[in-house]
């Protein structure tokens, strides 16, 4: 079957990009998903608490006006229903389902130097071909599920946080293993410690964590954020993450002792995300850094009451926010619970998995369930999975055999016609992601335009303007706090064998955007454009 389009993923790109193609441009356009329904991320995280750390009223699309004052959020934080309740609506407004097929995953894409198409192959045996090729597969899809000795022994169920079951999942009376603490794990454990008979959180890395202070949204509330469609539409553009929040101009040294006390209170009972943005300098100076990371860890101590689990918890080794920042419900006071352990892999490594739980170092512990919130092989790894082969039958894994190259995030030399929204390269993970993948979606969708009109057989980026890209995002990233991480999965440290280097463009989405606003302004420089 021809397609002038394709897109995979039906989750907030794939919908959007979907809307954009068919309907602006009137291209025939399928999308491929491979779960079966729309959602994506929002799709496959259905474990216990999951919750969105972006606040509702931005964490939506704000292209369509009608669709923004339609919709009204119940919470400051969406929960993972409603996120899918949300992109079920949206996917009905723009009466989308019939241009997507569920329950098909790619396992293969490759670029046909002749006929100038992608041939598409998915795991139902089905074959597509298409001018346009948009990966729309998200940045945390690809679930890492740790290589432990003996999980395929162990006699009860065990899930991944990014995979979890369509079935209803019960912890009450089970003792559960959970493997990780990041954003997933501190939503996942004081949830499953409410019901679980026991709960054994095992820690590699202990995380910083601002309260989220969820709540209900009044009426006012909504009714102002209707009001300020407008506004605030403008403000997602303006701001380095594109959140609804400003950064402070001033730096923490303005201000004395108490008065810093002060802000910090202030931002802490607020909680939020925007905690890191009460004063100018946080996540820029590592001296101002110090001081509000020491801040976060008395805060923890005086919620733990046995010191030696507080130690633990707090021994962070790595400035707040050098690792994605995390929000928390109630996170740290489950550890007060008597049926909850904490496991410090540190000083007690696991060994393997047994038939009945997890063996240690130190001890050997039974369970009936292991939950893995060990993340993913972010940003790259769900754009190797489509296993892709551009032109002269280059292979996407061995171009990208040294760390991701694209140019602006948004196409790689040698796969012509392919676009990616929300990939490596671009900053994806380090906004408010709807943001980014409008910016995105709009950008792509005018240059597909333009090639239409210029009547393109194909484009690519010139080789020479995709190294320069690559070099600018690690020598911005040097520059940064994010290096002085050890361990984190914005430079690819957590799966074995990638290649170290930092994946997402660390300069905020204002600079972003104007850059490729620029290159738009200037025909699309940087890029190959062979015609009919
Ligand atoms: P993250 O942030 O990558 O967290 C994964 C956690 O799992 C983190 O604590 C890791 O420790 C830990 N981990 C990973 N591999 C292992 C192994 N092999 N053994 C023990 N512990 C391990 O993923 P999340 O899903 O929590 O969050 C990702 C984003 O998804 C989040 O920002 C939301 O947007 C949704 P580490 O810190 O690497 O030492």
């Amino acid at each position: 079957m021809y397609l002038d389009a394709i897109i995979i993923g039906a989750g907030f790109s794939g919908l959007y990009q979907l809307y954009k193609c068919r309907d602006q441009l009137g291209l025939k356009t399928l999308v491929i998903e491979e779960g079966k329904e729309v959602g994506g991320t929002w799709y496959w995280n259905k474990y216990p608490g999951s919750r969105c750390d972006t606040e509702s009223h931005i964490y939506c699309y704000t292209f369509s006006e009608e669709i923004y004052k339609n919709w009204k959020w119940k919470e400051r934080y969406p929960k993972q229903k409603e996120i899918l309740s949300y992109l079920k609506y949206v996917e009905r407004k723009l009466s989308l389902r019939k241009d997507i097929i569920f329950n098909n995953k790619v396992i293969s894409a490759d670029y046909l130097d002749k006929k100038n198409l992608w041939r598409v192959k998915t795991d139902k045996k089905k074959v597509f071909y298409c001018k346009y090729l948009i990966s729309a597969v998200g940045s945390l899809s690809a679930a890492n599920i740790p290589n432990i000795k003996g999980i395929k022994s162990f006699k009860g169920e065990w899930y991944h946080s990014g995979r979890w079951p369509d079935k209803k999942i019960s912890f009450k009376n089970q003792k559960v293993a959970q493997i990780g603490t990041g954003s997933s794990g501190i939503q996942i454990a004081p949830v499953v410690a409410k019901s679980a008979k026991s709960l054994t959180v095992f820690q590699r890395t202990p995380n910083y964590s601002v309260p989220a202070r969820n709540r209900k949204l009044t009426k006012t509330f909504i009714k102002n954020t209707k009001e300020s469609y407008k506004q605030i539409k403008n403000l997602l553009t303006k701001t380095p993450g594109g959140h609804a929040f400003k950064f402070s101009k001033k730096s923490i040294f303005d201000f004395n002792e108490s008065k810093r006390l002060e802000i910090l209170e202030k931002a802490w009972l607020n909680g939020g995300l925007s905690f890191r943005a009460c004063f100018g300098d946080i996540t820029k100076k590592l001296n101002a850094n110090k001081i509000v990371s020491n801040y976060i860890k008395e805060k923890i101590i005086n919620i733990v009451k046995d010191k030696e689990i507080a130690k633990k918890l707090t021994d962070f080794g790595h400035p707040f926010t050098s690792k994605r920042p995390t929000l928390n419900t109630d996170y740290f006071e489950t550890f007060n619970k008597k049926n909850v352990r904490l496991i410090d892999l540190k000083e007690n490594p696991i060994v393997n998995i047994t038939k009945n739980g997890i063996k240690t170092k130190n001890e050997e512990f039974k369970f009936d369930k292991i939950i893995f919130a060990t993340g993913y092989d972010a940003l790259s790894g769900p754009i190797l999975s489509l296993n892709l082969t551009g032109r002269k039958n280059i292979k996407l894994n061995k171009y990208w055999k040294n760390g991701p190259i694209t140019y602006l995030g948004l196409m790689i030399p040698n796969f012509p016609n392919f676009f990616i929204i929300s990939g490596p390269g671009s900053p994806s993970v380090l906004t408010n992601v709807p943001a980014q993948i409008q910016q995105h979606v709009e950008w792509i969708s005018e240059f597909i335009r333009y090639l239409e009109k210029s009547n393109s057989l194909s484009v690519e980026p010139e080789a020479k303007e995709a190294e320069n890209w690559v070099k600018k995002i690690n020598t911005l990233a040097k520059k940064s706090l994010f290096m002085k991480a050890k361990n984190s999965w914005y430079k690819g440290d957590n799966i074995p064998g990638k290649p170290k280097t930092f994946i997402p463009y660390p300069a905020g989405l204002p600079q972003y955007r104007e850059i490729c606003n620029k290159v738009r302004k200037k025909m699309y420089k940087g890029f190959n454009i062979s015609l009919k």
